[in-house]
């Protein structure tokens, strides 16, 4: 058995944040721990479907999914939700949730440069927002506030996937989380 954490991934678009909360979730299969996914892209397809990219969207949308991660933490699973999550003051509303619930929280800065997420560009967005078709375009025309203190910082620029995963499955081991 082990306790629940949530594992809260914050970057640009295009940072990696998904890829990688897929890859935890790989490496925590194969030690039998269980673990559940939460990413804006589908997170939006659903129960949020309602929001969009505004300051006080983006704040409903972390306040929605920062509940989720609680509760499905609170079951003692693994929790890797992936959000752009832009406004520190937002992130620090979800760890103060898990904080008041007592269940351990860990923010994980997917920290790539703008120029790397954006030469990437998987699904083209950056291209219309400097074409100015997408307004309001986080790193673009909108604010990324870094975190200041997470628990850790993924340089993703100077580390492979499997370097990432490793200190992440390591911090969860040391934490006595798995
Ligand atoms: C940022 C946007 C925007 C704007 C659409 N700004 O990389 P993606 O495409 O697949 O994932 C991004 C996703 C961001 O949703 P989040 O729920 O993570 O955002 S937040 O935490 O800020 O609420 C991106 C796409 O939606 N997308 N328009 N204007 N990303």
């Amino acid at each position: 058995g082990h306790k629940g954490v949530t594992l809260w991934f914050t970057g640009l678009s295009g940072s990696g944040k998904s890829t990688v909360a897929v890859a935890v979730e790989k490496a925590l299969a194969a030690r039998g721990v269980l673990s559940y996914r939460l990413d804006g892209d589908n997170i939006r397809l659903g129960i949020n479907s309602n929001l969009g990219f505004s300051a006080e969207d983006r704040q409903e949308n972390i306040r929605r999914v920062g509940e989720i991660s609680k509760l499905f933490a609170d079951t003692g699973i693994v929790v890797l939700s992936s959000f752009i999550s832009p406004y520190r003051e937002d992130r620090e509303t979800v760890r103060k949730m898990h904080e008041a619930g007592d269940l351990p929280y860990m923010e994980v800065f997917v920290d790539c440069p703008l120029k790397e997420a954006e030469a990437r560009d998987p699904k083209g967005l950056y291209k219309k927002a400097r074409a100015g078709e997408i307004k309001g375009f986080t790193g673009i025309d909108d604010p990324y506030e870094a975190p200041v203190s997470p628990e850790l910082h993924l340089n993703t620029a100077e580390m492979t996937l499997e370097e990432e995963v490793a200190v992440i499955i390591a911090t969860l081991q040391e934490r006595g989380v798995i």
